[in-house]
């Protein structure tokens, strides 16, 4: 074991069972053009969480540790995209309907793809989810199951709506979540501040935030010897 420095105190973490999961870094979110864009919002105010994720999936993958992304987005025929939520906002800027980067929010169109800063690698599952929780109508929870996973660091977009909700999710299915703030960012910088103090009150209701830098400081530089 070893502790990891955090809010509302030190966690004590087995770096064995632990995975890294990058929650939702898309084109859509965090390029102009996009979904996050269509929502009203200013797109720029996410690009800060790009650097410290480099250096956590850098030293992750350094480490040997098992790394799952997440992107949120649905069927080219919607199927799988309830109508209360494909329904709001105009309809030229709707989920589907055509952008610059494709139809928006819609998988194997460039926009709902990783952006290139993050990009998956060869051995990192990638959770494709249709809604906003990484856990509802995927197969993640099984997949941390079959690797014993038992903590997860949190890095990603946005803090308040993907992260949070994941994260509560994996809360509620017995996992540790360390959120890391300055990987994590929101169209409303309020908005990240609240999410990361909900997280974090009442002595880790929903899990422990801590940082990159924090991170790293407990990582080992080589690959770890996994154990069943
Ligand atoms: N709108 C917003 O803040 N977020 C989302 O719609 N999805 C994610 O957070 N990934």
């Amino acid at each position: 074991m070893v502790i990891i420095k955090a809010e509302p105190e030190p966690l004590p973490i087995d770096l064995a069972r632990t995975a890294l999961i990058i929650i939702d870094m898309q084109r859509d979110f965090l390029e102009p053009g996009g979904f996050g864009e269509t929502l009203g919002n200013d797109v720029s105010l996410l690009a800060r969480a790009v650097g410290p994720c480099r250096k956590v999936l850098d030293a992750a993958r350094a480490a040997g540790m098992l790394i799952i992304h997440t992107r949120e987005g649905h069927r080219p025929d919607l199927t799988d995209a309830p109508i209360a939520k494909v329904e709001r906002g105009k309809p030229s800027m709707r989920i589907g309907a055509p952008g610059p980067m494709g139809r928006i929010l819609i998988r194997g169109e460039a926009g709902h793809d990783i952006i290139p800063e993050l990009y998956p690698v060869h051995g990192e599952p990638v959770i494709d989810k249709p809604g906003k929780g990484a856990f509802y109508a995927t197969d993640l929870d099984a997949l941390l199951r079959n690797f014993g996973i038992q903590y997860l660091l949190v890095c990603g977009v946005t803090t308040e709506v993907c992260v949070n909700t994941s994260v509560r999710e994996a809360n509620d299915r017995g996992y540790r979540c360390v959120v890391l703030a300055d990987c994590c960012a929101s169209y409303f910088p309020e908005f990240h501040e609240m999410g990361l103090a909900m997280i974090k009150a009442q002595g880790a209701i929903f899990g422990w935030v801590s940082s990159a830098q924090h991170l790293l400081e407990i990582l080992p530089a080589q690959k770890m010897v996994l154990t069943a």
